[in-house]
């Protein structure tokens, strides 16, 4: 896969010459180029911004300098992707890093001040490149580099032949689907007066399965109620439904196949 990243401030990216990413690029896997947009300024300055039509506070990220730089980077042979991190994004979600996983190139465009010229997406969208703008969460950072960041992290670790323990990756789509993870524990078995609960001792692996599935969904009704929300029904087995019954958690009268709160 080839993924180009194009900012003012390149150093920022360089993080990713760094462990998965890193190894990905030595192993051939992973095509990463990053560039600085100035190179495509075309004014003695290197302008990339100017003031908002409209008026209002800050400045905007000019067009046809991200034009030109696009225009350049992208490979018109491969089935390209723009992505364009922005807090008005779609937020970004592991269903997003699956598809993004299997395209040919990324470009992400990573914006500064209060963002890119809303024509730079319209334009390519027309031209038939799929773009993306994407949020990595509701919070505000200063640029869309540290989200370009968390989405190449979470791509790149899907490429077929990337990760450390492809054991994992299996555990993960399969797993505890749509719940959070159960509580891990190692080595030492006490440490600062706390015990390994007793049945990750005992070596019975089906009471293990049934125990940590009872903590990640106990979890999931504490922190994520919205993931229980969205919960089939029919995913659940008859011990499932006891708990949750005691979490507070019941099937819709309503019979939709979702949960709500008893
Ligand atoms: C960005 C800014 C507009 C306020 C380019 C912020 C983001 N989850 C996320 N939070 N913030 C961003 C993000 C991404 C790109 C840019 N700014 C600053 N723009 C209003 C602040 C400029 C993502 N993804």
């Amino acid at each position: 896969m080839r993924v180009d990243v194009v900012s003012i401030f390149p150093d920022y990216l360089s993080v990713l010459d760094l462990s998965l990413v890193g190894k990905a690029r030595q192993r051939g896997l992973l095509d990463l180029r990053v560039h600085d947009l100035r190179d495509w300024t075309t004014d003695r300055h290197r302008t990339v911004d100017d003031t908002p039509f409209g008026g209002g506070a800050g400045m905007v990220m000019r067009p046809d300098v991200w034009g030109l730089a696009i225009d350049e980077v992208l490979d018109g042979a491969a089935g390209a992707h723009l992505i364009v991190p922005t807090p008005s994004g779609e937020v970004f979600t592991q269903r997003h890093a699956e598809s993004l996983a299997s395209a040919d190139q990324l470009v992400f465009a990573c914006g500064r001040y209060e963002g890119i010229d809303a024509r730079v997406a319209e334009h390519y969208r027309d031209a038939g490149v799929t773009v993306h703008e994407l949020s990595i969460g509701d919070y505000v950072l200063n640029g869309g580099e540290v989200a370009s960041l968390v989405m190449i992290e979470a791509v790149a670790r899907l490429i077929p032949g990337m990760v450390g323990n492809p054991d994992s990756l299996v555990e993960e789509s399969h797993g505890a689907a749509g719940l959070l993870e159960y509580p891990v524990y190692t080595k030492p078995p006490s440490w600062a007066d706390l015990e390994i609960p007793e049945v990750l001792l005992s070596g019975h692996h089906a009471k293990i399965e049934r125990w940590r599935r009872d903590r990640a969904l106990e979890r999931t009704a504490q922190r994520r109620p919205d993931m229980i929300a969205a919960l089939p029904v029919a995913s659940l087995d008859k011990h499932d439904l006891a708990l949750l019954a005691e979490l507070g958690w019941v099937p819709d009268p309503g019979d939709d196949g979702k949960l709500t709160r008893a």
